[in-house]
């Protein structure tokens, strides 16, 4: 479905009546429509209003960027300009990977907004997995996903020149300081964004006083800054996917633009990792599982459009394919070590540490992620694959869940 051209150019916040009216004038409903809109976003930077006709059971979500970060306030201005990275990043996955994205009905660069399907039969993934949800497809599509859009947009699959003019369209420095900021700097140094609880003070305070650490997320902080390999999600957390028992959709790629390939997929697994820290006992096997299985899943689709649909010559060279997936799963393992210690003592946190109610579970939990991140991030050079990060999983799990 294809919606008509709003005429209102001037970008102001929507309201819920705003809202309402946006998507009558532009027919999305009837003129004389019962309609329902809540405003539902919990993210760190949108509005989110869900707008719904009860009688029909037809309904969308409407998506606007506000001109600051939300979740700190207009002290924090933010580009508008997310909003139309975001919905060109949907357009783009929807050629590769339509199963996994919603649809997108309208979009309005001035307005900053994105009208798209409503996937509230689906829960957030963080949410679900909280909730005690299993999700037996996302580690398999999530493969799939990671395979296809970071194979189909890089210099293996595209011509180095459409390339290049793809990645100019994807420039994103306001959202790529964020993540410089937030994920590779604040985090490593006694930064004011910085949040942790007191009893993580020794922890932090050695974090911030191993020089040999330092210069590995430096390393890391430099691949992401210079390393144009594909177009990246780039912030590809359990709470930017829906999922329920069959279906799985990928949302918000406002931090797109053209980065490492291991920086999805090691976001996706610090995020699944979160998981087995905030139950151990009960979660350790399923995370790991997942985490195996989204990895066997990528390298396989990865190698299947490798061979198959590459246009690269050296592609056909024997050893190059291996060498590419080492790189990827060893940067993607540094990536999950600063993604582990950044939700854990940075700005932005996660409910599933957060939320522990035990402060002793809590605090051991958020111990044992600032640990593994270390390990990960200084150990990323000798990891081959899920088998030799599956037992420095079993340690932390053993030792989060010391009561
Ligand atoms: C100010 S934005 C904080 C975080 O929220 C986003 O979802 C990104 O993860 C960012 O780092
Ligand atoms: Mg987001």
């Amino acid at each position: 479905m294809t919606l008509a051209i709003s005429k209102t150019k001037i970008y102001e916040p929507l309201t819920t009546s705003g809202a309402i009216n946006l998507l009558k004038e532009l027919d999305f409903f009837k003129k004389d429509s019962l309609l329902t809109c809540n405003e539902i976003g919990d993210g760190n930077l949108n509005l989110v209003f869900q707008v719904a006709e009860p009688q029909s059971g037809k309904s969308c979500i409407i998506k606007q960027a506000l001109p600051y970060a939300k979740v700190v306030g207009e002290s924090w201005p933010l580009t508008l300009s997310r909003a139309k990275i975001e919905a060109d990043a949907l357009k783009l996955y929807k050629e590769h990977v339509p199963q996994f994205v919603p649809e997108i009905y309208y979009t309005n660069d001035d307005l900053a907004i994105t009208v798209m399907e409503d996937l509230s039969s689906l829960k957030i993934t963080r949410k679900g997995l909280i909730a005690g949800e299993e999700y037996p497809h996302l580690p398999n599509h999530l493969g799939e996903f990671l395979a296809k859009t970071l194979f189909y947009t890089s210099d293996f699959y595209l011509e180095p020149p459409a390339k290049k003019i793809l990645a100019r369209k994807f420039s994103n420095p306001e959202l790529c300081k964020i993540t410089e900021d937030l994920v590779f700097t604040d985090p490593f140094f006694n930064s004011d964004t910085n949040d942790f609880e007191p009893e993580l003070f020794d922890d932090v305070q050695s974090l911030w006083n191993d020089f040999s650490l330092k210069l590995e997320v430096a390393k890391l902080k430099k691949s992401f800054l210079t390393e144009s390999e594909a177009l990246i999600h780039g912030d590809l957390h359990t709470g930017s996917i829906f999922s329920d028992q069959s279906t799985t959709k990928v949302i918000d790629p406002e931090f797109a633009f053209f980065g490492p390939i291991g920086f999805d997929i090691g976001q996706f697994f610090a995020n699944l990792i979160f998981q087995l820290l905030s139950n151990p006992k009960e979660k350790e096997k399923l995370i790991s599982g997942y985490i195996a299985e989204a990895w066997n899943t990528f390298e396989k689709t990865y190698s299947d459009l490798w061979r198959k649909e590459s246009r690269e010559k050296y592609t056909e060279v024997d050893g190059y394919l291996d060498y590419v997936l080492k790189k990827i799963f060893q940067d993607a393992v540094g990536f999950a070590g600063c993604e582990l210690i950044r939700r854990t003592i940075g700005l932005a946190h996660v409910e599933d540490l957060d939320g522990i109610c035990d402060k002793h579970l809590r605090i051991t939990a958020k111990k044992a992620s600032i640990q593994l991140g270390r390990e990960f991030i200084k150990t990323r050079g000798l990891q081959t694959g899920p088998e030799s990060i599956l037992p420095l999983l079993s340690e932390t799990a053993a030792y989060a869940g010391i009561k």
